[in-house]
C-alpha cells in the first residue's frame, strides 16, 4: 500500500524531479505556473531574456503591475511598457497596472488546487487558500522557472495546524494568523510548511483562508496551505470556474513533522504592534489609544468579503474626522461587485478615500501617515519607515478593527462594538474581469521589446576571489528586514530595473553613511543577527549589496528567501559557529577568508585583524556553493546553455 501522506507531500511527490523527500535535503520541483509584479518583474524578465529562450515553458506564467503604479515621471511608465511587451513575445499573460494585486488577482483568477506555483513575491502563498502549493521566490528562480527548469529548495519540514471550532464575535481569520505569529515569532516557520487541518477547516471561506496562507509569509515559512474541499469547490465556482475544482486533503494517516493547535473560537480582535508582525497585543489592551490613519486592503485582506463586512459596518455611519480612512480594493472585481451591490456607496459617504486597486500604501506608494502617526492596517508588513512615515506607529490589523478604529477615532474594546455584521458571502455569480487581461500571440516572434532609458542590462558578476578580505561595513541586530537593507518607496521602486542606481539607497534608513563608507572601503562584509533579510522576495537586497562589492554576509540565522537571493548573486552566507563571536566583532574589523577552504556545510576560519581568528559556517549544498563560486546563478546558467 502507498504511503500515507500529508497534503504538502502528496503535491511534492507529483512534482519531484530530482532529490529525496527528506526534510531539509534538496529537492527540485517541476513548476506549473508562475507570476511576477512590477517591482521585481522587470529584473525577473531581465534575467528570463538573458537565460535565451524562445517561449515560456509553464502551463502559466502572468505577469502583474501592481505595486509601483503611481507612474510619476517616465521610468515607472516604461518600466510597465517592457513588462507588456515582454509578455506578449515570452507567451506570458499580462495583468495591467489598476486591475488588482498579484496575490488576490491570482486567486480569483488562476490558482488551482494542487498545482505548484512560484512568484517573485514572497505573498505567493496567498494561493494556497485554494490547496496550490504556492511558495515566494527571487526573480531569479521565478525567470529559470519560466524557462522550465526546477525550482530547487530545502525539502521543507510539515507543520500540521490543527484548528477546532469556529470563530465567533468580531474575531476573524486575520486575527488567526496574528495569533500564530505571535505564539511562533517571525521565523517560527523557517524551513517549514504550514498545513491547515482539522474540523475548524470547513467554517473558513477562501477568501479567509488565503488571509492565513498570505500572511504565513511572516513566520518565514516557506509557504502555508490549506485542503481543498466543498469551500474551495464553491469559490471555485462563483469566480466562474468550476472546471477547475479537484478535491485534494492529506491522507486519513498522514503524518507530520509537528503540530500546533488552535481553537478558533477562543480567538478575539488582535494586532501586531509596531514594527514586528509577530508583536501580538489584544485590541482591548489598545482601548483609548487615538488612531490617525486606518487603511483596509493588500493582498491579505482585500477580498470582496472583506470590503462587504466593512461596507455594511460602515452603511449609515460617519468615519471620525480627525481619522483618514483608506481603502484600495485588491481587484476590479471585488471593485465591481461592491458596486453593483452600492456597498459603494457605504464607504464613500462613511468618508473613506477609495484608491486604484493596487498595492498603495502597503508599500509606501502614497498614503503616508502623519508624523509619529497611529494607524490601523489590515496589511501583513509594520517594518519601521515601511508606511513612508519613519516614526509612524503601524498596527496591523483585521478589516473590522479598522473600520471600527476610523469611526471611533481609536481603539476601542471589542466588548463595545455590539453586534457584529453578518459573515460575507461571495455572491452566486461574480463579473468576470478576465477580458481586460492581455493574452499573448500565439506566436511572438515578431513582438519588440520596448525599453526605456532607466532599464539597464544586467551586469555580469565575477567569480569569487581566492581569498575574501576586507571590513565589516556595516553591523546590525536581529531581524533585519529586506526593507531595512533596500527600501521600498515609490522614489526607490522607480529604479528597481537600474542596480547601479537603486544600490546608493541600500541600507540608508538604517546608517545614511554606508553607501560611501564601503564605496571607499571598495566592498565589505555585513555582520547581522538572527533572522537576517526577513520579509519581501526582492533580490534587490542581494543584488545591489553585490554591486557595492559585498561577497559575504556573516549572520546568526538567515531568512529563507534571502538566502537563495544571496546565493543567486554570489553571495556567501556564512552563520557564525559561536553566536557569541557576534558580540567580539566591530563595524570596522578587518576580515580575511580563505574561500577555497570552503566546503558545503563545513566550518572555516575567519581571521580578524590579522591575528584572532572566529569560526563560520554555512549550510550551503554543493550546487549553491559552485553557483557562488562562479558569480551567481546567472553565470552558471549561461555556462551550461553554450
Ligand atoms: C513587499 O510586500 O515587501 C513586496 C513589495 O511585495 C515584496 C516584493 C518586492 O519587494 O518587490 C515581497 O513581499 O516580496
Ligand atoms: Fe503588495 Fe503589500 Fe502584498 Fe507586498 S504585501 S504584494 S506590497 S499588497
Amino acid at each position: 500500500m502507498a504511503k500515507a501522506r500529508n497534503l504538502t507531500q502528496k503535491i511534492i511527490a507529483q512534482h519531484l524531479v530530482s532529490g529525496k523527500m527528506n526534510p531539509g535535503s534538496e529537492i527540485g520541483l517541476k513548476i506549473d505556473q508562475t507570476l511576477t509584479q512590477d517591482a521585481t518583474g522587470t529584473m525577473a524578465c531581465l534575467q528570463f531574456e538573458a537565460i535565451g529562450i524562445e517561449r515560456v515553458r509553464t502551463e502559466l506564467s502572468v505577469s502583474y503591475v501592481d505595486h509601483n503604479t503611481l507612474q510619476t515621471g517616465f521610468r515607472n511608465p516604461d518600466d510597465h511598457r517592457y513588462l507588456r511587451t515582454i509578455a506578449a513575445k515570452y507567451g506570458i499573460v499580462f495583468s495591467p497596472a489598476g486591475t488588482g494585486i498579484c496575490h488576490q488577482l491570482h486567486l480569483e483568477n488562476f490558482a488551482k488546487p494542487g498545482k505548484t506555483l512560484i512568484g517573485s513575491d514572497s505573498h505567493t502563498p496567498t494561493a494556497g487558500g485554494v490547496g496550490s502549493l504556492a511558495i515566494g521566490a527571487g526573480g531569479l528562480s521565478v525567470a529559470l522557472a519560466m524557462a522550465g527548469m526546477p525550482y530547487m529548495l530545502p525539502m521543507p519540514k510539515v507543520v500540521r495546524v490543527l484548528l477546532t471550532g469556529e470563530l465567533t464575535g468580531w474575531a476573524s481569520a486575520k486575527d488567526v494568523i496574528l495569533h500564530l505569529l505571535g505564539q511562533l515569532t517571525v521565523k517560527g516557520g523557517v524551513g517549514k510548511v504550514m498545513e491547515f487541518a482539522g474540523p475548524g477547516v470547513a467554517t473558513l471561506t477562501v477568501p479567509e483562508r488565503a488571509t492565513i496562507t498570505n500572511m504565513g509569509a511572516e513566520l518565514g515559512a516557506t509557504t502555508s496551505i490549506f485542503p481543498s474541499d466543498a469551500q474551495t469547490k464553491k469559490f471555485l465556482s462563483r469566480m466562474g470556474r468550476p472546471e477547475d475544482f479537484v478535491a485534494m486533503a492529506a491522507d486519513p494517516k498522514a503524518t507530520y513533522d509537528d503540530e500546533i493547535a488552535i481553537d478558533l473560537s477562543t480567538i478575539e480582535p488582535l494586532a501586531a504592534a509596531p514594527h514586528m508582525p509577530d508583536r501580538m497585543v489584544r485590541i482591548k489592551d489598545l482601548a483609548g489609544m487615538q488612531v490617525d490613519q486606518a487603511a483596509i486592503g493588500s493582498c491579505t485582506n482585500s477580498s470582496y468579503t472583506d470590503l462587504k463586512a466593512t461596507a455594511q459596518l460602515l452603511d449609515g455611519k460617519r468615519i471620525n474626522p480627525a481619522t483618514d480612512l483608506l481603502i484600495a480594493p485588491g481587484s476590479k472585481q471585488v471593485l465591481k461587485l461592491l458596486t453593483a451591490e452600492g456597498l459603494l456607496d457605504n464607504l464613500l459617504d462613511a468618508g473613506a478615500r477609495i484608491l486604484e486597486c493596487a498595492c498603495g500604501p502597503c508599500i509606501g506608494i502614497g498614503g503616508s501617515p502623519v508624523s509619529k502617526g497611529v494607524c490601523a492596517r489590515t496589511f501583513n508588513r509594520n517594518f519601521e519607515g515601511r508606511s513612508g512615515t519613519q516614526d509612524a506607529q503601524v498596527y496591523l490589523v483585521s478589516p473590522l478593527t479598522a473600520a471600527q478604529a476610523a469611526l471611533n477615532g481609536k481603539f476601542t474594546d471589542p466588548a463595545t462594538w455590539g453586534t457584529p455584521p453578518k459573515k460575507a458571502e461571495l455572491p452566486k455569480k461574480s463579473p468576470s474581469i478576465r477580458q481586460l487581461f492581455v493574452y499573448p500571440p500565439e506566436n511572438g516572434a515578431g513582438v519588440e521589446v520596448l525599453r526605456g532609458p532607466n532599464i539597464v542590462a544586467l551586469q555580469r558578476f565575477a567569480e569569487l576571489p581566492a581569498v575574501i578580505s576586507g571590513k565589516i561595513a556595516l553591523k546590525v541586530g536581529d531581524n533585519i528586514t529586506t526593507d531595512h537593507i533596500m527600501p521600498a518607496g515609490a522614489q526607490i521602486m522607480a529604479l528597481r530595473s537600474n542596480i547601479p542606481a537603486i544600490s546608493e539607497h541600500v541600507f540608508t534608513k538604517v546608517d545614511p553613511d554606508f553607501v560611501s563608507r564601503i564605496k571607499e572601503l571598495g566592498g565589505g562584509f555585513i555582520l547581522g543577527g538572527e533572522n537576517y533579510g526577513q520579509g519581501s522576495s526582492r533580490e534587490h537586497a542581494a543584488l545591489a549589496p553585490r554591486h557595492l562589492g559585498v561577497h559575504a554576509v556573516i549572520v546568526k540565522s538567515l531568512a529563507r528567501i534571502h538566502r537563495a537571493n544571496l546565493v543567486n548573486f554570489g553571495i556567501l552566507p556564512l552563520i557564525l559557529v559561536n553566536k557569541d563571536d557576534y558580540e567580539t566583532l566591530d563595524q570596522g574589523a578587518e576580515l580575511a577568508i580563505n574561500a577555497k577552504d570552503i566546503r558545503p556545510g563545513k566550518p572555516v576560519e575567519v581571521l580578524v585583524g590579522g591575528s584572532t581568528k572566529v569560526m563560520v559556517t554555512n549550510d550551503l549544498t554543493d550546487h549553491e556553493l559552485k553557483i557562488i563560486q562562479s558569480g551567481g546563478l546567472l553565470n552558471t546558467v549561461r555556462a551550461t546553455k553554450s
